[in-house]
C-alpha cells in the first residue's frame, strides 16, 4: 500500500495534522494526480475547529484528507472520454453526484437529499485534495487550458460557486424587467455583505455585470483590501458608521449574519433580490416585524439560496478568471494575498487579517 504526505482531520470532530497516510487501493480507472496549488477558506477552518456537524470521513477511515479547492497536474491517465492527458492541468469537482433527479441530470449543486445522497471531496465522505497526490476518476477533473494562469486557477472551485449564484439571480429576476429601460444593469446598484475571498470575487463578477457595486463589513479594511476595492471601482463602506446607497437592486450575502441581512433588506428597491450564500450556524437570532414582511411583500422581493455550482459553473469559472486575469489591471492576481508550504498548519488554524485567499503550494 501507498503511503504519502497529507493533510487529515477527523470528521466531525475536527483537527489537522501533516503526515504520512496509506492511500486506498481502489484506484481502477482512475487518473494520478498532483496537486500544484490548493485553496483553504473557511469550510476548511470550520471542519478543523470541529465546527460542521454535517463532515464525515471516508468509510473505513478515521480520517479524511482536507481540502476541495485545488489545481492539480495530471501524472497519469488512461484513455478517457474526456480529453485529459498526462501532464495536463485540472481542477477536481468538490461534489460528486449522487442518485437523485438532479445529480442525474448533471446537478449535484442542487441535490434533493445532500445528507444521504452525495458526497464532497474534503468535506463528506471524501478524501480532499492535500495530499502529495491521490487518484481521481476523469469524469471528475475539468480541464485548464491557460497553462500560464496557474496560481488564478486556484481561484476556480470558489469562482464556480459564484457562476451559480449568479444563474440563480438571473433566473429569479425574470419574474420583472430587472434590467434599465437602456437594456442595461448600468444603473442598478448590487450590494455584497462581507469583505472575504467569495465576496471579492461576486464584487468581480457584478462589475462584469457593470452594476454600481457596494461591498459593507461592520469595521474598516486594512490598506491591502482597500487597494484592491479601488482598482476594481468598488465603494466600500462601513455600515456601523456610514450609511451607503439608499436603495439596492441586488443584494449578496456572504456573512450569513441574519441580523445583518435583515438590516438590509428593506433598502432593496421594488423587484430586488437577495442572494443568500454565507452560512453561519452560530450566528444569533434576530427579530423580523410584520413590517419586514410587509416590505417584502409589497415590494415584490425574491430571497433565494444558493450552493455549490456544477461542472458547467466551474467551466464558466475558468473562462471568467481568464476575461479578469486580462482586464482590472490584473487585480484578481492579487486576491491571493498568501503562499504558504504544506507544513504551514498554522494558517489553518487562524486566519490573517488581510487575507482574501490563502493557497498551498504542493
Ligand atoms: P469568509 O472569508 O469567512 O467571509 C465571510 C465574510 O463575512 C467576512 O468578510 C466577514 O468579515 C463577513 N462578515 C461576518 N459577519 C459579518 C457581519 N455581521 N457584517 C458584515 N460582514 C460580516 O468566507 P468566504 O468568503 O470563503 O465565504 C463566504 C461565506 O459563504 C461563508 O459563510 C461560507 O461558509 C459560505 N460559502 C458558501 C458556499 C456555498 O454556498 C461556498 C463557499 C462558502 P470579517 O469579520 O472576516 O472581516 O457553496
Ligand atoms: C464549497 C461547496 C460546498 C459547500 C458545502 C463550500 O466551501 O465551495 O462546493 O458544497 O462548501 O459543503
Ligand atoms: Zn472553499
Ligand atoms: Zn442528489
Amino acid at each position: 500500500m501507498e503511503r504519502i504526505m497529507a493533510l487529515t482531520t477527523s470528521a466531525p470532530k475536527g483537527g489537522l495534522s501533516y503526515g504520512k497516510i496509506h492511500l486506498p487501493i481502489n484506484i481502477e480507472g482512475k487518473a494520478k494526480i498532483k496537486p500544484v496549488y490548493t485553496g483553504l477558506c473557511g469550510t476548511d477552518r470550520a471542519e478543523i475547529a470541529g465546527g460542521l456537524p454535517f463532515t464525515y470521513n471516508p468509510v473505513g477511515q478515521d480520517y479524511m484528507i482536507i481540502g476541495h479547492e485545488a489545481v492539480c497536474q495530471v501524472l497519469d491517465i488512461e484513455e478517457n472520454n474526456f480529453g485529459i492527458k498526462s501532464g495536463d492541468y485540472v481542477v477536481p469537482v468538490v461534489r460528486r453526484r449522487g442518485s437523485c433527479i438532479n445529480c442525474r441530470i448533471g446537478r449535484p449543486d442542487n441535490c434533493s437529499d445532500v445528507d444521504h445522497d452525495i458526497r464532497e471531496a474534503g468535506i463528506r465522505g471524501l478524501d480532499g485534495f492535500n495530499a502529495e497526490y491521490f487518484y481521481d476518476t476523469p469524469e471528475n477533473l475539468i480541464k485548464i487550458n491557460e497553462r500560464s494562469m496557474l496560481k488564478v486557477s486556484a481561484l476556480t472551485e470558489p469562482v464556480k460557486n459564484v457562476m451559480k449564484a449568479l444563474e440563480v439571480f438571473e433566473k429569479l429576476s425574470e419574474r420583472s424587467i430587472f434590467t434599465g429601460d437602456d437594456s442595461t444593469y448600468l444603473l442598478k446598484n448590487c450590494l455584497i455583505i462581507g469583505t472575504g475571498s467569495e465576496a471579492f470575487l461576486y464584487a468581480f463578477m457584478a462589475r462584469e455585470y457593470r452594476m454600481k457595486v457596494y461591498m459593507t463589513n461592520r469595521h474598516e479594511l486594512g490598506e491591502q483590501k482597500m487597494k484592491i476595492i479601488d482598482e476594481i471601482s468598488v465603494s466600500f463602506y462601513n455600515y456601523m458608521k456610514d450609511q451607503g446607497p439608499d436603495k439596492v437592486d441586488l443584494i449578496i450575502d456572504t456573512s450569513g449574519d441574519p441580523a445583518t441581512i435583515m438590516r438590509f433588506v428593506r433598502k432593496l428597491n421594488y423587484n430586488g433580490v437577495a442572494i443568500m450564500f454565507g452560512t453561519n450556524g452560530a450566528a444569533s437570532d434576530t427579530p423580523i416585524s410584520g413590517n419586514d414582511i410587509n416590505y417584502i411583500v409589497e415590494h415584490n422581493i425574491t430571497i433565494g439560496g444558493s450552493v455549490d455550482g456544477s461542472k458547467k459553473h466551474y467551466l464558466n469559472a475558468i473562462q471568467h478568471l481568464e476575461k479578469w486575469n486580462y482586464s482590472e489591471g490584473g487585480a484578481v492576481n492579487k486576491l491571493i494575498t498568501g503562499i504558504y508550504d504544506p507544513d504551514d498548519t498554522g494558517i489553518f488554524m487562524e486566519k490573517p487579517s488581510d487575507e482574501i485567499k490563502s493557497i498551498i503550494k504542493w
